[in-house]
């Protein structure tokens, strides 16, 4: 049994998501072969040398899994691209590029974050260009840590204010773009979070599976024999 869960938003200021997803983790990941966390896992994520206790018991808990045999598999989101290597040591789990493949019954199912579908954001196409080309990435991490923290929350308050004023469908999934990645990795399954809009979407290519965030709300799916399931609870 696989377990996917995506966009967590993990912050020591919602210690509310930070229990439902430590009793998760101890209820229902055991039972997984494998965790994939695709994406957004932290609010957001500065550089493996800025691990705060908070986040610290985040990769304790995670290597507990892993060393009770659940394998993990983590895909960077738009907040917490620059989780390193450091980091996955100490959770014991292992980077996972965007987009990745996931076997299943026989078949191929894409994974993605979902970020890179939205191309009808052109502003945000244009800023994930310009922060993860790997001259920028190289000049961000070296950032003193000050400076990293200070960018990181302007960042976030300028996309909190200009998300509210863009319209639903830009901040959504363009269908070509879903459509073309399809067909490109030659799969019928496509599972991604970042929209925030949890869903099953029956596609004249497949089927495109979106996992919710965690708020109100935790969610996660299970792929097993009998299919794939999203599960959802009150948090
Ligand atoms: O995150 P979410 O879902 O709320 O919104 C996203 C898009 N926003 C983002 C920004 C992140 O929220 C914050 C990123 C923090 C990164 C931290 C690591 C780097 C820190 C180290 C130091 C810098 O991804 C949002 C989308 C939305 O999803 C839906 O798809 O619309 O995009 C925006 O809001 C982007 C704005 O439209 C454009 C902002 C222009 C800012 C220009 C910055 C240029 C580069 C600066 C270089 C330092």
């Amino acid at each position: 049994m696989i377990l996917l869960i995506s966009d967590l938003h993990l912050h020591e200021q919602r210690p509310d998501i930070a229990r439902a997803f430590f009793r998760f983790l101890q209820e229902s990941a055991p039972q997984a072969d494998a965790l994939y966390i695709l994406g957004d896992f932290f609010e957001v994520w500065i550089g493996d040398d800025a691990i705060s206790p908070f986040q610290q018991q985040v990769a304790t808990a995670l290597k507990q899994l892993a060393n009770s045999g659940t394998r993990i598999y983590l895909m960077h989101g738009n907040r917490d691209f620059l989780i390193g290597k450091q980091f996955c040591r100490l959770a014991g789990c292992q980077l996972l590029k965007d987009p990745a493949l996931l076997q299943h019954k026989g078949d191929n199912i894409l994974l993605m974050h979902g970020d890179s579908l939205c191309t009808d954001d052109h502003d945000y196409q244009r800023m994930k260009r310009i922060l993860r080309n790997p001259l920028s990435l190289f000049i961000l991490r070296h950032l003193p840590l000050k400076t990293r923290r200070k960018l990181a929350g302007d960042l976030r308050a300028k996309s909190r204010s200009q998300t509210r004023m863009k319209a639903a469908e830009i901040t959504d999934v363009n269908a070509a773009a879903v459509e073309q990645a399809m067909q490109r990795h030659g799969v019928r399954t496509l599972i991604h979070g970042h929209t925030h809009r949890p869903a099953t979407h029956n596609l004249p290519t497949g089927t495109r599976i979106v996992l919710g965030d965690w708020d109100s709300h935790g969610w996660y799916l299970q792929l097993d024999e009998t299919g794939i399931e999203q599960h959802s609870f009150a948090i």
